[in-house]
C-alpha cells in the first residue's frame, strides 16, 4: 500500500507545504502525482489572482481546509477621491477569493459582525441542501454575533462565488460576495500560464454620498470589477506567447458584455467547470448574465495595451445625471452668463459632447465632494475618457514569467501608431453621401506632409486562441 509520506514524496511536496495546509489526505489518497501541471508555488496548482483582491488562507485540521469568514461594515475606497460604508467579507469587497481543489473537505466558519441577520450560499457548488444558504429555508439566520459553520466535500472544479441569501437586496448592494475557485484534481487539460479572477457589480453611491443606497434597481453610480472603478482597477499582465484565463462572474443588476480589444477568445467554462472542448466558442465579447459566471481564454500573440471593458457605454462611466436635458448642438453662450449671476463659475457643457468633462477635470475643476468624474483616467496620448467597467490587458514580450507588476505604458515601435496627417478639415476626396442624393468625391486637398509608408514588416496578425 502506498502511504500518504510516499505519495507527498512521489509529488514532491515539501514539508513546509504541508504545513501550510497545501496537500490534503484526501487528495494524497485520491489524486494521482500531478504530472498535468508541475507543483506551481507549492499548491499543486495554478493560484488564482484575484483583481485587486486577495485569496484566503486555509488551516488544515484532521484533513479539511478550514476557512473563516467575517461578514461585517467595511470603509471601500473604489478609487482615489470616492470611498465608502460597505458591508464585506474580513476587511473588503469583495470578500477574500477561496481557493481549493476538486475533492477537497472544506469546514467554512462564517461569523456575522453585522447588526442585522445573514447567511452565505455557495453559488453552483453541489452540497448536501442544509448547506445551501437560503436563510429560513435551508437554515436559520446566522444572527449579529454569531458563528455558523458549513462543511462539505467538493465534487467539482470551476469557477464559483458566494454571497448572502438574506436580506441579499441590502447586503449585495452594499458589496458582500466573493470567489470560489474550485481546481481541478488531475490538473488542467490545457496549461494555463496566468489565471486571473473579477466580480462584476455596480453602486448607487449617489453624488455626495458615502453609503450605497440599495433601492435602486437600473441607474446605478459605479460600474465595477472587484468593486473598484478605472484607473483604480488593476492591468492583466501577460506575456506574448502565454496562455491567459480570466474568469468573470456577475453579481450585479444588469447583464455585461465583456469585450476584449484584438485577442478574440475562446469561451472554456463557467461555475459547471471547463467546458469539453467541442462546447468551446470563440468570441470578443460575451455577455455575462447576471449570476452567471464565465472564464475566457486566450493566448496573445501581439503586444501592446488592449482594453478590456463592458461595452455597455454608461458601464465605463462614472456618477452622472441621466434626466438631463440634451444640450447637443445647442448654443449655450446665454445660458453661462446668466446662471454664473447664481453660480460664479459656472460653465456650460454638452455643446459639442461630452469629452470636454475630460478636459474640465484634468483643469481641475471639482464635482460633488466623494464623487468621481464621469471620465477619468489618463493614457500615454491623452485622457481615455472611462470610468467603470474598463482595464488594459498589457501583453509583453519581455516579462518574467511570474512578474505581475505593471509594466507602464506600451511603447509603440516606430510606424506602428495612427498619427495626423493633416488638420485641414477639407483633407482628402473622401466619398460621401447626401441626404437623398447620389454618392459622390469631394475636391482634393494635399496632406500636410509626404506620407511614410506603412511599416508591414514586423508583426503577423494576431491569430489568438
Ligand atoms: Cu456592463
Amino acid at each position: 500500500m502506498t502511504t500518504r509520506r510516499d505519495l507527498l514524496q512521489l509529488i514532491g511536496v515539501s514539508s513546509a507545504g504541508l504545513l501550510t495546509g497545501a496537500v490534503t489526505p484526501a487528495q494524497a489518497q485520491s489524486s494521482p502525482p500531478q504530472t498535468a501541471v508541475p507543483s506551481r508555488e507549492g499548491n499543486g496548482y495554478l493560484p488564482v489572482r484575484t483583481l485587486n483582491g486577495w485569496t484566503l488562507p486555509h488551516r488544515m485540521v484532521d484533513g479539511i481546509k478550514e476557512f473563516h469568514l467575517v461578514a461585517e461594515e467595511i470603509e471601500h475606497e473604489f478609487a482615489p477621491g470616492c470611498r465608502a460604508r460597505c458591508w464585506g467579507y474580513n476587511g473588503t469587497t469583495p470578500g477574500p477569493t477561496i481557493e481549493a481543489v476538486e475533492g477537497d473537505r472544506v469546514r467554512l466558519f462564517v461569523t456575522n459582525r453585522l447588526k442585522e441577520a445573514t447567511s452565505v450560499h455557495w453559488h453552483g457548488i453541489d452540497l448536501p441542501n442544509g448547506f445551501d444558504g437560503v436563510a429560513g429555508l435551508n437554515q436559520p439566520p446566522i444572527q449579529p454575533g454569531e458563528t455558523f459553520v458549513y462543511e462539505y466535500t467538493l465534487q467539482q472544479h470551476g469557477t464559483h462565488m458566494y454571497h448572502p441569501h438574506a436580506d441579499e437586496m441590502t447586503q449585495m448592494a452594499f458589496g458582500m460576495m466573493g470567489l470560489f475557485i474550485i481546481h481541478p484534481r488531475e490538473g488542467e487539460v490545457e496549461r494555463i500560464d496566468r489565471d486571473y479572477a473579477f466580480l462584476l457589480h455596480n453602486w448607487a453611491l449617489h453624488p455626495g454620498t458615502y453609503r450605497p443606497d440599495p433601492s435602486i434597481m437600473q441607474d446605478f453610480d459605479l460600474w465595477t470589477f472587484n468593486s473598484k472603478v478605472f484607473p483604480a482597477i488593476e492591468p492583466l499582465v501577460m506575456r506574448t506567447g502565454e496562455r491567459l484565463r480570466i474568469r468573470v462572474g456577475n453579481l450585479s443588476m444588469w447583464n455585461h458584455p465583456i469585450h476584449m480589444h484584438s485577442n478574440p477568445f475562446w469561451v472554456t467554462g463557467s461555475d459547471a467547470g471547463r467546458w469539453p472542448r467541442a462546447q468551446w466558442r470563440r468570441e470578443v465579447t460575451e455577455i455575462i448574465g447576471v449570476g452567471q459566471m464565465r472564464d475566457l481564454e486566450f493566448v496573445a500573440t501581439e503586444p501592446g495595451d488592449w482594453a478590456l471593458h463592458c461595452h455597455m457605454a454608461h458601464h465605463t462611466m462614472g456618477p452622472m445625471g441621466h434626466e438631463i436635458p440634451n444640450p447637443t448642438g445647442v448654443d449655450q453662450r446665454g445660458v453661462e452668463s446668466r446662471i454664473r449671476q447664481l453660480l460664479p463659475g459656472y460653465m456650460a457643457m454638452g455643446e459639442n459632447g461630452m469629452a470636454e468633462h475630460a478636459e474640465h477635470v484634468a483643469m481641475g475643476l471639482k464635482g460633488p465632494a466623494n464623487t468621481l468624474p464621469m471620465m477619468t483616467g489618463r493614457g500615454q496620448f491623452g485622457p481615455i475618457e472611462m470610468g467603470g467597467m474598463f482595464t488594459v490587458v498589457k501583453v509583453r514580450d519581455d516579462l518574467a514569467p511570474n512578474d505581475f507588476r505593471d509594466p507602464g505604458d506600451y511603447r509603440y515601435p516606430a510606424g506602428r501608431v495612427a498619427r495626423r496627417v493633416s488638420s485641414d478639415p477639407s483633407f482628402g476626396r473622401p466619398h460621401r453621401r447626401e441626404p437623398y442624393g447620389p454618392i459622390k468625391a469631394a475636391p482634393a486637398t494635399e496632406p500636410e506632409s509626404p506620407t511614410p509608408p506603412m511599416d508591414h514588416s514586423q508583426h503577423h496578425m494576431n491569430s489568438g486562441g
